[in-house]
Protein backbone atom coordinates (compact mmCIF):
# COMPACT_ATOMS: atom_id res chain seq x y z
CA UNK A 1 0.00 0.00 0.00
CA UNK A 2 1.51 3.20 -1.15
CA UNK A 3 -0.77 5.10 1.36
CA UNK A 4 -3.16 3.88 4.55
CA UNK A 5 -6.03 5.33 6.32
CA UNK A 6 -5.52 6.03 10.11
CA UNK A 7 -8.57 3.38 10.96
CA UNK A 8 -9.15 5.87 13.79
CA UNK A 9 -9.57 8.77 11.68
CA UNK A 10 -11.90 6.41 9.80
CA UNK A 11 -13.61 5.22 12.54
CA UNK A 12 -14.13 9.12 14.10
CA UNK A 13 -15.53 10.39 10.54
CA UNK A 14 -18.06 7.68 10.78
CA UNK A 15 -18.75 8.88 14.61
CA UNK A 16 -18.71 12.22 13.83
CA UNK A 17 -21.20 11.60 10.75
CA UNK A 18 -23.38 9.29 12.65
CA UNK A 19 -24.30 11.98 15.10
CA UNK A 20 -25.51 14.32 12.89
CA UNK A 21 -29.37 13.99 11.59
CA UNK A 22 -28.52 15.55 8.10
CA UNK A 23 -25.54 15.80 6.40
CA UNK A 24 -24.78 18.63 3.43
CA UNK A 25 -21.95 17.75 1.18
CA UNK A 26 -21.37 20.89 -0.97
CA UNK A 27 -18.79 20.51 -4.11
CA UNK A 28 -16.25 22.45 -5.24
CA UNK A 29 -17.08 24.83 -7.58
CA UNK A 30 -16.87 23.73 -11.33
CA UNK A 31 -17.73 20.03 -10.15
CA UNK A 32 -16.02 16.82 -12.29
CA UNK A 33 -16.64 12.85 -12.01
CA UNK A 34 -14.47 12.27 -9.18
CA UNK A 35 -15.93 15.68 -7.09
CA UNK A 36 -19.55 14.61 -7.41
CA UNK A 37 -19.31 10.82 -7.49
CA UNK A 38 -17.48 10.60 -3.84
CA UNK A 39 -20.14 12.47 -1.94
CA UNK A 40 -22.37 10.42 -3.77
CA UNK A 41 -20.82 7.32 -2.78
CA UNK A 42 -20.94 8.60 0.55
CA UNK A 43 -24.37 9.47 0.81
CA UNK A 44 -25.49 5.93 -0.69
CA UNK A 45 -22.75 4.57 2.65
CA UNK A 46 -24.57 6.60 5.24
CA UNK A 47 -28.37 5.85 4.08
CA UNK A 48 -26.79 2.34 5.47
CA UNK A 49 -26.75 3.74 9.06
CA UNK A 50 -29.69 6.16 8.73
CA UNK A 51 -27.88 8.92 7.82
CA UNK A 52 -29.27 11.90 5.15
CA UNK A 53 -26.53 13.11 3.03
CA UNK A 54 -26.60 15.35 0.04
CA UNK A 55 -24.19 16.27 -2.11
CA UNK A 56 -25.05 19.80 -2.96
CA UNK A 57 -23.52 21.67 -6.34
CA UNK A 58 -22.01 24.98 -5.77
CA UNK A 59 -22.46 26.76 -8.60
CA UNK A 60 -23.77 26.46 -12.00
CA UNK A 61 -25.47 23.38 -13.58
CA UNK A 62 -26.23 19.67 -13.04
CA UNK A 63 -23.25 18.41 -15.47
CA UNK A 64 -24.94 16.62 -18.17
CA UNK A 65 -22.81 13.99 -18.59
CA UNK A 66 -22.97 13.19 -15.03
CA UNK A 67 -26.92 12.23 -14.68
CA UNK A 68 -25.52 8.46 -15.41
CA UNK A 69 -24.52 8.22 -11.34
CA UNK A 70 -26.64 6.49 -9.27
CA UNK A 71 -28.44 8.44 -7.49
CA UNK A 72 -27.98 11.65 -9.08
CA UNK A 73 -31.43 12.81 -9.59
CA UNK A 74 -30.43 13.29 -5.53
CA UNK A 75 -28.10 15.98 -5.92
CA UNK A 76 -29.08 19.67 -4.76
CA UNK A 77 -28.47 22.24 -6.98
CA UNK A 78 -27.99 25.34 -5.03
CA UNK A 79 -29.68 28.40 -6.23
CA UNK A 80 -32.29 26.11 -8.13
CA UNK A 81 -33.03 23.63 -4.96
CA UNK A 82 -34.19 24.26 -1.39
CA UNK A 83 -31.41 23.30 1.06
CA UNK A 84 -32.72 20.94 3.52
CA UNK A 85 -32.17 22.17 7.20
CA UNK A 86 -28.59 20.54 8.07
CA UNK A 87 -25.73 19.81 11.09
CA UNK A 88 -22.91 18.00 9.76
CA UNK A 89 -20.75 19.38 6.57
CA UNK A 90 -18.91 16.50 4.37
CA UNK A 91 -16.35 17.86 2.63
CA UNK A 92 -15.01 15.39 0.20
CA UNK A 93 -12.68 15.94 -2.65
CA UNK A 94 -12.22 20.11 -1.36
CA UNK A 95 -8.78 21.18 -1.47
CA UNK A 96 -10.25 24.53 0.07
CA UNK A 97 -13.59 25.39 1.86
CA UNK A 98 -13.34 28.56 0.41
CA UNK A 99 -13.49 27.52 -3.09
CA UNK A 100 -17.72 26.37 -3.09
CA UNK A 101 -18.94 28.18 -5.42
CA UNK A 102 -21.44 30.63 -4.61
CA UNK A 103 -22.63 28.08 -1.39
CA UNK A 104 -19.98 29.79 0.32
CA UNK A 105 -19.88 33.40 -1.58
CA UNK A 106 -23.47 34.14 -0.66
CA UNK A 107 -22.84 33.16 3.63
CA UNK A 108 -19.17 32.93 4.27
CA UNK A 109 -20.16 31.83 7.62
CA UNK A 110 -20.98 28.26 6.20
CA UNK A 111 -17.68 27.30 6.67
CA UNK A 112 -16.58 28.69 9.43
CA UNK A 113 -16.82 26.01 11.38
CA UNK A 114 -20.19 26.64 13.61
CA UNK A 115 -21.08 23.57 11.75
CA UNK A 116 -18.97 20.90 11.92
CA UNK A 117 -17.07 19.80 9.01
CA UNK A 118 -15.64 16.14 8.01
CA UNK A 119 -12.81 16.75 4.92
CA UNK A 120 -11.86 13.81 3.02
CA UNK A 121 -9.42 15.12 0.33
CA UNK A 122 -6.64 14.19 -2.18
CA UNK A 123 -5.07 17.34 -2.30
CA UNK A 124 -1.47 18.28 -1.42
CA UNK A 125 -2.66 21.84 -0.88
CA UNK A 126 -5.63 20.87 1.46
CA UNK A 127 -4.90 22.32 4.72
CA UNK A 128 -7.02 19.98 7.52
CA UNK A 129 -9.81 22.42 8.11
CA UNK A 130 -12.30 19.81 9.11
CA UNK A 131 -12.70 18.60 12.70
CA UNK A 132 -11.96 15.15 10.71
CA UNK A 133 -9.14 15.15 8.61
CA UNK A 134 -8.57 12.34 6.04
CA UNK A 135 -6.22 13.59 3.58
CA UNK A 136 -4.36 11.59 1.34
CA UNK A 137 -2.06 13.19 -1.38
CA UNK A 138 -0.73 9.71 -2.52
CA UNK A 139 -4.63 8.72 -3.59
CA UNK A 140 -5.51 8.63 -7.09
CA UNK A 141 -8.77 10.25 -6.60
CA UNK A 142 -11.35 11.26 -3.62
CA UNK A 143 -12.78 8.04 -4.74
CA UNK A 144 -9.91 6.08 -4.31
CA UNK A 145 -10.02 7.26 -0.58
CA UNK A 146 -14.05 7.07 0.03
CA UNK A 147 -13.82 2.98 -1.25
CA UNK A 148 -10.85 2.89 1.74
CA UNK A 149 -12.87 4.85 4.42
CA UNK A 150 -16.14 2.39 3.45
CA UNK A 151 -14.06 -0.62 3.63
CA UNK A 152 -12.63 0.40 7.24
CA UNK A 153 -16.34 0.91 8.14
CA UNK A 154 -17.47 -2.49 6.97
CA UNK A 155 -19.73 -0.42 4.31
CA UNK A 156 -21.83 -3.11 2.34
CA UNK A 157 -20.33 -1.81 -0.72
CA UNK A 158 -23.53 -2.07 -3.03
CA UNK A 159 -23.37 -2.31 -6.75
CA UNK A 160 -24.86 1.81 -6.76
CA UNK A 161 -21.77 2.90 -4.41
CA UNK A 162 -19.42 0.73 -6.85
CA UNK A 163 -20.45 2.49 -10.12
CA UNK A 164 -19.87 5.45 -8.00
CA UNK A 165 -16.49 5.17 -6.71
CA UNK A 166 -15.36 3.59 -10.05
CA UNK A 167 -15.95 6.92 -11.96
CA UNK A 168 -14.55 9.24 -9.46
CA UNK A 169 -11.24 7.44 -9.93
CA UNK A 170 -11.76 6.96 -13.88
CA UNK A 171 -12.56 11.04 -13.95
CA UNK A 172 -9.59 11.87 -11.75
CA UNK A 173 -7.48 9.29 -13.20
CA UNK A 174 -8.45 9.77 -16.80
CA UNK A 175 -9.19 6.21 -17.44
CA UNK A 176 -6.00 5.01 -15.36
CA UNK A 177 -3.58 7.11 -16.99
CA UNK A 178 -2.46 9.65 -14.75
CA UNK A 179 0.83 9.07 -12.70
CA UNK A 180 -1.05 8.89 -9.74
CA UNK A 181 -2.65 5.49 -10.96
CA UNK A 182 -0.79 2.62 -8.42
CA UNK A 183 -1.23 -0.41 -8.26
CA UNK A 184 -3.04 -0.32 -5.40
CA UNK A 185 -5.91 1.94 -7.78
CA UNK A 186 -5.89 -1.28 -9.68
CA UNK A 187 -6.67 -3.33 -7.02
CA UNK A 188 -9.74 -0.86 -5.81
CA UNK A 189 -10.60 -0.81 -9.30
CA UNK A 190 -10.85 -4.85 -9.64
CA UNK A 191 -12.59 -5.47 -6.86
CA UNK A 192 -15.26 -2.23 -7.41
CA UNK A 193 -15.64 -4.22 -10.82
CA UNK A 194 -16.67 -7.42 -9.02
CA UNK A 195 -18.97 -5.96 -6.87
CA UNK A 196 -20.63 -5.22 -10.35
CA UNK A 197 -20.08 -1.84 -11.47
CA UNK A 198 -19.89 -1.83 -15.20
CA UNK A 199 -16.76 0.02 -17.13
CA UNK A 200 -18.88 0.61 -20.35
CA UNK A 201 -20.93 3.28 -18.97
CA UNK A 202 -18.18 5.12 -17.19
CA UNK A 203 -15.74 4.98 -19.98
CA UNK A 204 -18.68 6.22 -22.46
CA UNK A 205 -20.17 9.04 -20.47
CA UNK A 206 -16.96 10.72 -19.28
CA UNK A 207 -14.59 10.19 -22.14
CA UNK A 208 -16.83 8.85 -25.22
CA UNK A 209 -20.03 10.72 -25.72
CA UNK A 210 -20.10 14.58 -26.35
CA UNK A 211 -23.02 16.56 -27.60
CA UNK A 212 -21.95 18.78 -30.72
CA UNK A 213 -21.75 22.04 -29.12
CA UNK A 214 -18.41 20.10 -27.67
CA UNK A 215 -16.92 20.37 -31.03
CA UNK A 216 -17.61 23.44 -31.83
CA UNK A 217 -16.41 25.01 -28.05
CA UNK A 218 -12.92 22.61 -28.73
CA UNK A 219 -12.36 24.63 -32.16
CA UNK A 220 -12.69 28.32 -30.23
CA UNK A 221 -9.82 26.62 -27.88
CA UNK A 222 -7.23 25.38 -30.33
CA UNK A 223 -8.19 28.65 -32.18
CA UNK A 224 -7.78 30.67 -29.39
CA UNK A 225 -4.07 28.53 -28.81
CA UNK A 226 -1.03 31.05 -27.78
CA UNK A 227 2.32 30.35 -26.77
CA UNK A 228 4.58 32.47 -24.10
CA UNK A 229 7.64 30.83 -23.58
CA UNK A 230 7.80 27.44 -22.36
CA UNK A 231 3.73 27.18 -22.10
CA UNK A 232 0.91 27.17 -24.22
CA UNK A 233 -2.18 28.24 -23.28
CA UNK A 234 -5.55 29.46 -24.54
CA UNK A 235 -8.71 31.30 -23.33
CA UNK A 236 -12.76 30.17 -23.04
CA UNK A 237 -14.91 33.38 -23.30
CA UNK A 238 -18.30 33.57 -22.55
CA UNK A 239 -18.62 34.59 -25.94
CA UNK A 240 -17.57 30.92 -26.72
CA UNK A 241 -19.51 29.43 -24.33
CA UNK A 242 -23.08 31.60 -25.48
CA UNK A 243 -22.43 31.03 -29.41
CA UNK A 244 -21.93 27.52 -29.07
CA UNK A 245 -24.77 26.93 -26.86
CA UNK A 246 -22.32 25.16 -24.24
CA UNK A 247 -21.63 24.01 -20.74
CA UNK A 248 -18.27 25.06 -18.53
CA UNK A 249 -17.76 20.96 -17.90
CA UNK A 250 -17.67 20.89 -22.04
CA UNK A 251 -14.41 22.42 -21.71
CA UNK A 252 -12.87 20.00 -19.26
CA UNK A 253 -10.85 17.86 -21.42
CA UNK A 254 -9.00 20.60 -23.55
CA UNK A 255 -6.48 20.87 -20.99
CA UNK A 256 -5.66 17.37 -20.69
CA UNK A 257 -4.94 17.37 -24.65
CA UNK A 258 -3.37 20.75 -25.31
CA UNK A 259 -0.51 19.33 -22.03
CA UNK A 260 2.14 17.22 -23.45
CA UNK A 261 1.88 19.62 -27.18
CA UNK A 262 5.37 19.29 -28.08
CA UNK A 263 8.14 22.37 -27.42
CA UNK A 264 5.58 22.98 -23.67
CA UNK A 265 5.89 22.21 -20.13
CA UNK A 266 3.07 23.76 -18.77
CA UNK A 267 -0.48 23.92 -20.35
CA UNK A 268 -2.90 26.91 -19.22
CA UNK A 269 -6.46 27.53 -19.84
CA UNK A 270 -8.46 30.50 -18.53
CA UNK A 271 -12.04 29.98 -18.33
CA UNK A 272 -13.81 33.44 -18.57
CA UNK A 273 -16.13 34.16 -15.45
CA UNK A 274 -19.94 34.35 -16.47
CA UNK A 275 -19.45 38.67 -14.76
CA UNK A 276 -16.46 38.62 -17.53
CA UNK A 277 -14.62 40.19 -14.56
CA UNK A 278 -11.67 37.07 -14.40
CA UNK A 279 -10.85 33.76 -14.76
CA UNK A 280 -10.52 30.53 -13.64
CA UNK A 281 -7.43 29.70 -14.26
CA UNK A 282 -6.14 25.67 -15.02
CA UNK A 283 -2.38 24.00 -15.12
CA UNK A 284 -1.41 21.21 -16.52
CA UNK A 285 2.21 19.61 -16.57
CA UNK A 286 3.93 16.37 -17.59
CA UNK A 287 7.03 17.30 -15.95
CA UNK A 288 7.97 16.34 -12.15
CA UNK A 289 10.20 18.98 -11.65
CA UNK A 290 7.19 21.59 -12.83
CA UNK A 291 5.29 21.74 -9.20
CA UNK A 292 1.97 23.88 -11.03
CA UNK A 293 0.09 23.22 -7.28
CA UNK A 294 3.22 26.02 -6.05
CA UNK A 295 2.55 28.00 -8.95
CA UNK A 296 -1.36 28.05 -8.57
CA UNK A 297 -0.67 28.91 -4.72
CA UNK A 298 1.68 31.77 -5.73
CA UNK A 299 -1.65 33.11 -7.13
CA UNK A 300 -4.21 32.14 -4.55
CA UNK A 301 -5.14 28.73 -5.59
CA UNK A 302 -3.64 24.82 -5.19
CA UNK A 303 -4.35 21.68 -6.50
CA UNK A 304 -1.79 18.90 -7.24
CA UNK A 305 1.66 19.10 -8.49
CA UNK A 306 0.48 17.59 -12.24
CA UNK A 307 -2.80 19.29 -11.99
CA UNK A 308 -4.04 22.66 -10.39
CA UNK A 309 -5.61 26.05 -10.62
CA UNK A 310 -6.46 29.31 -9.07
CA UNK A 311 -8.59 32.29 -9.82
CA UNK A 312 -7.51 36.11 -11.83
CA UNK A 313 -9.35 38.65 -11.43
CA UNK A 314 -9.22 41.82 -13.78
CA UNK A 315 -9.06 42.53 -17.48
CA UNK A 316 -6.46 42.44 -20.51
CA UNK A 317 -3.44 43.61 -18.59
CA UNK A 318 -4.13 41.25 -15.61
CA UNK A 319 -3.71 38.11 -17.86
CA UNK A 320 -0.94 39.24 -19.50
CA UNK A 321 1.00 40.41 -16.58
CA UNK A 322 -0.58 36.71 -14.87
CA UNK A 323 1.03 34.44 -18.25
CA UNK A 324 4.46 36.27 -18.29
CA UNK A 325 4.63 35.45 -14.30
CA UNK A 326 3.47 31.35 -15.23
CA UNK A 327 5.89 31.84 -18.05
CA UNK A 328 8.98 32.91 -15.85
CA UNK A 329 8.02 30.58 -13.09
CA UNK A 330 7.61 27.60 -15.38
CA UNK A 331 11.08 28.55 -16.77
CA UNK A 332 13.22 28.58 -13.85
CA UNK A 333 11.66 25.03 -13.25
CA UNK A 334 15.01 22.56 -13.81
CA UNK A 335 14.22 20.56 -16.38
CA UNK A 336 12.04 17.26 -16.62
CA UNK A 337 11.75 14.27 -18.27
MN1 LIG B 1 -10.44 14.59 -7.14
Amino acid sequence: MSWTIDPAAAAAALETLRGAKTVLMPTHQNVDADGLSSPLAMRHALAQVGVDAYPVITDGDFPSNLKFLPGSDKVLVYGRDELPAYDMLCLIDCADRKRLGAFVKDDPSRLDGSVPIVNIDHHKTNDRFGVVNIVEPDASSAGEIVAEVLRLWGTNTTTDIAKCLLSGIYGDTLGLRTPSTTPQTLRTVADLMETGADLEPVVDWLFRLKPRSTLCLWRHALDNINWAGPIIWTEMTRDGFEQCGAEMAEAEGIVNFLSGTQGSRVAVILYQDEDRQGWRVSLRSLEKTVDVASIAKYFGGGGHPLAAGAHLEGGPAERAEFIARVAELVAAAPAGK
